[in-house]
């Protein structure tokens, strides 16, 4: 069924239609759900607002995990409520996807097959609170200056779904560099696991943008739809950028002898993730891929009969105005 929604097949649009579309596209003018739309247009951003809702939810996993063992009240109280945002998140995608034709019921099911992917990153484990901390801080971090863009994105749905998103992505990755902050200014064991997770969680970071800009096959007509305002390498260059004065600041270092400021570019130059890693966990063969798989599963499974109950309850509800007309 995905397979059918994602597809691209040769269309015999119209032209015509096909250039105003384009036309409106590039006068800023943003595409609402029951206006026409070219079927890859549509297919785009079902995969693209999918996969985006399924990072969400699974990405709830590696952090969910540490609620019960946060070191303090406070800090469990400020987790429960990033990780139930992150829930919040992926309803409101789900809604937007929903809106182009495709239920969340097809979507889950879509990801539970493996036809659909969620991000990379998490697929990597959360060894210790430090990794809490790195988590905010940098994969909250790269989501932010990958979804603040995605804000003025053509699709009406997506782009005000990413209005409230990035809200509250903002609180999540002050509360990682707050814990980043304390355990760096901490005992010397406390700085050591704060300096090991970044260790860890830098080069899957960088992976979140997608691979480079040469082995990207969809950037080229996602950003002529403005599905994407930039391409994967804009992003990741400016995340580094953000990023390195950061770790300075908590007295850490980046986990790359090449890391460089280049006076010319105005940038960093830095080390690529090592991208056979990456194509391999977006395959399913990270560390954790199974691991995620089998919660999501089992989610979806024990909720069976509460997804049963609502349809009885609908079936009950209609079968009763029928009989009332
Ligand atoms: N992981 O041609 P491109 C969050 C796939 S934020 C897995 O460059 P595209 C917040 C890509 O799908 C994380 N797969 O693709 C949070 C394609 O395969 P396909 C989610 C990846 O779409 C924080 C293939 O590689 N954010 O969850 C990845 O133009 C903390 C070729 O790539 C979004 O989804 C990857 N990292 O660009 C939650 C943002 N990168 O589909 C909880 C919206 C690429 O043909 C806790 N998405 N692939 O089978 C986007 O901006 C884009 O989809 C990109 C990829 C940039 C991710």
């Amino acid at each position: 069924m995905y397979a059918q929604m994602v597809k691209s097949e040769a269309t015999n649009e119209d032209p015509e239609k096909l250039a105003a579309f384009q036309a409106r596209i590039d006068a800023g003018e943003k595409i609402e759900p029951k206006e026409w739309m070219p079927e890859g247009y549509r297919k785009t951003l079902i995969r693209q607002i999918g996969q985006h809702a399924h990072s969400e939810i699974v990405g709830q996993l590696p952090e969910g995990n540490w609620i019960t063992r946060a070191p303090t009240l406070e800090r469990m109280a400020i987790l429960l409520a990033k990780v139930q945002d992150e829930a919040g998140h992926g309803l409101y995608l789900y809604c937007a996807a929903e809106t182009l034709g495709v239920s969340r019921d097809e979507l889950t099911e879509a990801l539970l097959s493996g036809k659909m992917k969620y991000s990379s990153i998490f697929n990597y484990p959360t060894l210790n609170w430090a990794d809490i901390g790195a988590v905010g801080w940098l994969v909250d971090g790269a989501a932010i200056m990958n979804q603040v863009p995605l804000q003025r994105t053509s699709f009406g749905p997506y782009s005000r779904a990413m209005i409230r998103i990035c809200k509250e992505e903002s609180f999540h990755q002050r509360q990682g560099y707050d814990i980043m902050m304390k355990m760096a200014q901490g005992t010397p064991e406390q700085k050591a696991m704060a300096q090991d997770a970044l260790n860890r969680f830098w080069y899957p970071s960088l992976m979140m943008f997608g691979p480079s800009d040469k082995d990207s096959v969809h950037s080229a007509q996602s950003m002529a739809w403005k599905i994407k305002i930039n391409t994967n390498d804009e992003l990741r260059q400016k995340f580094v950028d953000q990023t390195v004065p950061q770790a300075e600041y908590l007295g850490l270092t980046i986990p790359d002898p090449e890391l460089r400021w280049n006076e010319e570019k105005g940038g960093y130059d830095f080390s690529e993730p090592d991208w056979s890693e990456f194509f391999e966990v977006i395959k399913g063969n990270g560390p954790c891929n199974a691991e995620r798989m089998e919660a999501r599963q089992k989610a979806w499974d024990d909720g069976a009969w509460f997804r049963e109950g609502l349809m009885a309850h609908a079936r009950k509800r209609a079968a009763a105005k029928v009989a009332a007309e």
